[in-house]
């Protein structure tokens, strides 16, 4: 069996591997000729546990090729980005042009699943504008139970980055068709390499699962921060105020931290608000509370450097953590490095930037009072510890070392007693 994957990012690319060395026959698609380049070489752009090896395998056995532009198959995954635009509505033209770039190849029984996070409708209007391209083959229409030459399902990834490989074949999946013969084909080709169960749907009702899921994640992170801003207020700690909370059987309350990144969480509730602007009011509040932590820390360095007694210029900061999560080196939507932004621009003497994961400082730094050193220097050396994300090494930290030191710990590995 043949399968086309566009779009070799985070989603992609594992996916193209992982079909790979169940030997499927498999091209990996990007426009990105750099992309293609790395990947062609059996090397990755992307940080995630175990996927170079697997890459360098799939490449190397020849199961896995890349090109920037599509051939003929049995089976195409759509896996490109579905950012949003300014106003917060989504921008699907990476969409568009992977549809447009598979028009000409289509045949009859070919597959078409669409696993880019999408606003509820875009599977049907992907099928629409495929019909419209080519009139000479007959695809699903929407809930019909009709014979079509095409089946177009909307099957969302799940994975959680740090831990995609496992996710990929493990996690159960939604798989909603066209119609229900589009179901049905798409679900037998996941169970090929999905051990996790396949529950088929509609693509209306996938679509906004997906963006549910991720919205119920930034709900309750909503709910931890807010919290968070009421024990600061009230000289609570809210470390032990949660975890006092969540002893109760039926209250599991996430974990505060400097805000909510990455590519998703910070991304899919927004096209729920842009689909029900009136309806969708603790979504939005969700998104607008998450977006507002950043400046909610950079209020406690302006307080941290007031207790020092001394001017910002005579001061040091370090700023632990820059990765939107700990324990990855993926720094998109990174509050972290938002915030470690902000305070580039405040007028410290020096900014110590300390992460594990990442190993040459970003570009934005290099023309700042900024340095990114190892964490002893950074604890011996500045008078504001600010710790922004869980990474397992500052879990050892020695707190006897900071112990006269302005410490600010969003995430709560040290302030927990
Ligand atoms: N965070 C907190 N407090 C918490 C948990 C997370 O502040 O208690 C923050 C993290 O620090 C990070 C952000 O939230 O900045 C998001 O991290 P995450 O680990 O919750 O999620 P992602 O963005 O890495 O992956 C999510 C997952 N969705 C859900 O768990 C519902 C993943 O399964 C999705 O596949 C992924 O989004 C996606 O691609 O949509």
């Amino acid at each position: 069996m043949k399968v086309v994957v566009l779009g070799l990012g985070y989603i992609g690319l594992p996916t193209a591997a992982i079909l790979a060395s169940k030997k499927f026959d498999v091209l990996g698609v990007d426009v990105n000729e750099t992309v293609v380049e790395i990947v062609k070489k059996g090397k990755v752009h992307v940080a995630e546990p175990d996927l170079e090896g697997l890459v360098y395998n799939a490449v190397h056995s020849g199961y896995l090729r890349a090109k920037t532009v599509p051939e003929k198959a049995d089976v195409y995954i759509l896996a490109v980005p579905t950012p949003f635009k300014k106003n917060h509505e989504p921008d699907l033209r990476f969409i568009e042009s992977a549809v447009d770039s598979i028009a000409p190849y289509l045949d009859k029984e070919n597959i078409v699943i669409l696993e880019s996070t999408s606003p509820v409708g875009t599977t049907e209007q992907i099928t629409q504008k495929l019909q419209k391209k080519r009139p000479d083959l007959k695809f699903p229409i929407y809930k019909k139970d009709n014979e079509s030459d095409i089946y177009i399902s909307h099957c969302p990834e799940r994975v959680l980055p740090g831990n995609i490989l496992p996710e990929l074949i493990q996690n159960k999946r939604i798989i909603g068709g066209m119609t229900r013969q589009s179901a049905i084909k798409t679900s037998k080709f996941y169970q090929k390499f999905v051990t996790g169960k396949c529950l088929t749907t509609d693509a209306r009702t996938a679509e906004l699962c997906k963006l549910v899921e991720n919205s119920a994640r930034d709900v309750n992170i909503a709910f931890a921060n807010e919290i968070s801003i009421i024990c600061d207020k009230l000289d609570i700690n809210v470390w032990d105020l949660i975890s006092l909370a969540n002893q109760h059987p039926r209250v599991n309350i996430l974990q505060p931290g400097p805000g909510v990144g990455g590519h998703c969480i910070a991304v899919d509730p927004w096209f729920i608000v842009n689909a029900a602007p009136d309806e969708a009011n603790l979504i939005r509040a969700a998104r607008l509370i998450n977006n507002s932590k950043p400046d909610f820390v950079l209020e406690k360095i302006k307080q941290s450097v007031k207790n020092t007694g001394k001017k910002i210029s005579k001061i040091s900061i370090a700023c632990l953590g820059l990765t939107f999560k700990p324990d990855v080196a993926d720094l998109r939507e990174s509050p972290a490095l938002e915030i470690a932004k902000k305070i580039s621009e405040m007028g410290f003497k020096n900014q110590y930037l300390v992460d594990p994961n990442i190993k040459i400082m970003p570009e934005y730094f290099l023309k700042k009072t900024s340095s990114l050193v190892d964490i002893d220097y950074a604890l011996k050396t500045a008078e504001v510890i600010l710790l922004l994300v869980h990474h397992k090494e500052f879990k050892k930290v020695n707190l006897e070392l900071i112990s006269n030191k302005q410490v600010i710990d969003t995430r709560g590995i040290w302030s927990n007693k």
